[in-house]
């Protein structure tokens, strides 16, 4: 009887846990030529989060997955201090141009988390962080790339605000709050080329404009843009 239930219960368990092995982001790594190896630990309201079986980490070019962290390949550090994932970022271009963002991926909410305020580049350098000092990600700030005021939509008045945050107010994001306009600056970065200005509120006018929406049809149309997909 006992044999029986324990059957019953592997047979349950054992699909999911293959599927749970499955990162959430998948990167040809086959396709770059050199890497780069980053120590990551995660960080949410100024705690450490110490246990990362919950979540998927991976870095990003624009929006082209650079490297993952792949749990298969025994790619997480057990440390004192908490669990530190191996992140393994891929280029063909080492130069500095080239700019790094990193996205996390929470298994429980089913969320996809843009990570604020932290880049990087290719240097020489060829590690970022160790075990004992990672490099941290931030993931407190939620927001949508290209929804620049934060009200769930991406549309005119979030091209509008990166245009006068670029023109109007000389890129000053007091002066906007005191004229009451609501600004994300983490957001208004559509394109993730580290800059705020013209492209990215004209991407935004042409996503709810001339593209009707549809991400799909921009990246077909060679555009980068990190807004997400419907
Ligand atoms: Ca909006
Ligand atoms: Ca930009």
């Amino acid at each position: 009887m006992k044999k029986k239930i324990l059957f019953t219960l592997l047979s349950i368990l054992l699909p999911l846990g293959i599927r749970a092995q499955e990162a959430h982001w998948q990167c040809n790594e086959h396709d770059f030529q050199y890497d780069k190896t980053i120590y990551v630990s995660l960080e949410l309201e100024d705690q450490r989060i110490t246990d990362l079986s919950n979540y998927d980490i991976a870095a990003f070019c624009g929006n082209e997955c650079r490297g993952f962290v792949d749990v298969k390949k025994n790619e997480i550090l057990d440390t004192p201090s908490g669990q530190v994932a191996i992140l393994r970022v891929r280029t063909n271009n080492l130069s500095a141009s080239e700019i790094i963002t990193f996205k996390v991926y929470d298994k429980t909410e089913e969320e996809e988390i843009n990570v604020a305020n932290t880049k990087i580049t290719f240097s020489d350098e060829t590690a970022v962080g160790s075990g004992s000092s990672p490099f941290k990600l931030d993931i407190t700030i939620r927001y949508t790339p290209g929804d620049t005021n934060d009200d769930g939509e991406i549309d005119l008045t979030d091209a509008s605000l990166v245009f006068r945050y670029y023109t109007e107010f000389d890129e000053d994001i007091e002066a906007m709050a005191e004229a009451g306009l609501v600004y994300n600056i983490q957001a208004a970065d559509v394109n993730g080329d580290g800059e705020i200005d013209l492209t990215d509120a004209s991407l935004i006018f042409r996503y709810y404009t001339e593209f009707d929406e549809d991400v799909d049809a921009m990246n077909e149309a060679g555009l980068t843009v990190l807004i997400p997909s419907k």
